[in-house]
């Protein structure tokens, strides 16, 4: 399922987990560095503002990593109109060298499968959740091979974990419980090209590919700043990338340097754990409040569940729905519907739930890594 560009990333319904593993890829080793330098821009360049805090542009990277070179494009998109276009804005807009780009889109692949899995999977979309959906969304992730990797995770990265939940408040199994559901702590991190992977969603996905195109002009400038080879990062088949799998946009917004060493790199446990945690700390983390809360009913539904639509307490009580326990409820609630098998669900969403969904823009996503955290927590 593919979602609104407003998510971090595509839900992980879709088969993000790739079935070949392949070395995650270093940012910044010494193996890109080795691949050359090519200027590709032209100074000056305006500082940008994103979220609040200035991100660096070619003012301070002017060196585009790669030794592409060329005067027209060939390969997979030679003659695509639209391609040359989105280049000729890059030149533009942000001072990148023209035959640089002709010679890296040279080389992009189209990526059939990819096309022809989203087609079949957008047929999917369209109607009320299936009877037995959580049931078997669940199963995939509530598992001991998900739970134990994040005990293990947990204890070799104790202290980042401690310092992420001091720094941003965000307790520490929400930080394991989306890396668990996102790539079980790097164990498929995805083996598609970065490169690959927008170009065909940007230029032969029609139905997202203003977002997609998006997506590939911010990856072009993060590599740029961070100094990669835009043609060697691997991630999943709508290129998000690393540990947390953060698309592009997203990696420049909200990745964070958490073990110092002066490079943001998300295959990177210590820089994963901070990135995720403040990730959600900018999308409205509150420290202390509930996630999700069971309702009792007394009898029909008549609200409408899901993400969309957002209700105060009273107007759930006022609809015969009384949350079980004690605790908060102030701001937004949500009503969730989680479809067993056999029966149906119905619990709240607080804003702490929503923010979970601010990553992938999925009720059963989130419930997943809300019931991860608290298994993994029960296990340290
Ligand atoms: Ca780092």
């Amino acid at each position: 399922m593919i979602t609104l560009p407003r998510t971090h990333r595509l839900p992980a319904e879709a088969p993000s987990r790739c079935p070949v593993r392949l070395r995650p890829l270093l940012l910044g080793s010494a193996v890109l560095l080795a691949a050359g330098l090519t200027a590709c821009s032209s100074p000056p360049m305006r500082v940008e503002q994103t979220a609040g805090r200035p991100v660096q542009s070619s003012k301070t990277f002017r060196a585009c990593v790669g030794s592409y070179h060329a005067t027209q494009l060939t390969g997979d998109y030679a003659q695509y109109a639209r391609l040359e276009q989105f280049i000729n804005q890059m030149v533009d807009t942000h001072g990148f060298e023209r035959e640089y780009l002709l010679g890296l889109f040279s080389q992009a692949k189209r990526k059939n499968w990819t096309l022809n899995y989203l087609a079949k999977s957008d047929q999917g979309l369209k109607g009320r959740p299936a009877a037995g959906g959580w049931s078997r969304y669940r199963a995939k992730f509530l598992d001991e091979r998900h739970i134990g990797a994040g005990v293990d995770f947990a204890r070799r990265h104790r202290a980042a974990l401690q310092r992420a939940t001091r720094q941003y408040g965000v307790p520490q199994e929400y930080i394991l419980g989306i890396l668990a559901v996102e790539t079980t702590f790097g164990g498929f991190v995805g083996n598609h090209r970065v490169l690959d992977a927008l170009t065909t969603l940007g230029f032969d996905y029609a139905r997202r590919g203003d977002y997609f195109r998006g997506e590939l002009e911010s990856y072009l400038l993060m590599a740029r700043e961070e100094g990669i080879d835009p043609a060697r990062p691997v991630g999943s088949f709508a290129g998000a990338m690393g540990l947390g799998q953060f698309m592009p946009s997203s990696f420049r917004k909200w990745a964070v340097d958490f073990n110092g060493d002066g490079r943001r790199d998300l295959w990177n446990a210590e820089d994963a754990i901070g990135s995720v945690a403040n990730y959600f700390a900018q999308h409205g983390w509150q420290a202390g409040q509930p996630v999700a809360t069971p309702l009792r009913t007394n009898g029909s539904i008549s609200l409408e569940p899901g993400l969309d639509n957002s209700y105060s307490l009273s107007s759930l009580q006022q609809a015969g729905l009384q949350p079980v326990g004690a605790g908060s409820c102030e701001g937004e609630l949500r009503l969730l519907l989680l479809r067993h098998q056999g029966h149906d669900q119905y619990l709240i969403g607080h804003p702490n739930f929503y923010t979970i969904t601010r990553y992938n823009h999925s009720t059963y996503y989130a419930m997943a890594v809300h019931e991860l955290a608290q298994e993994i927590s029960r296990r340290l």
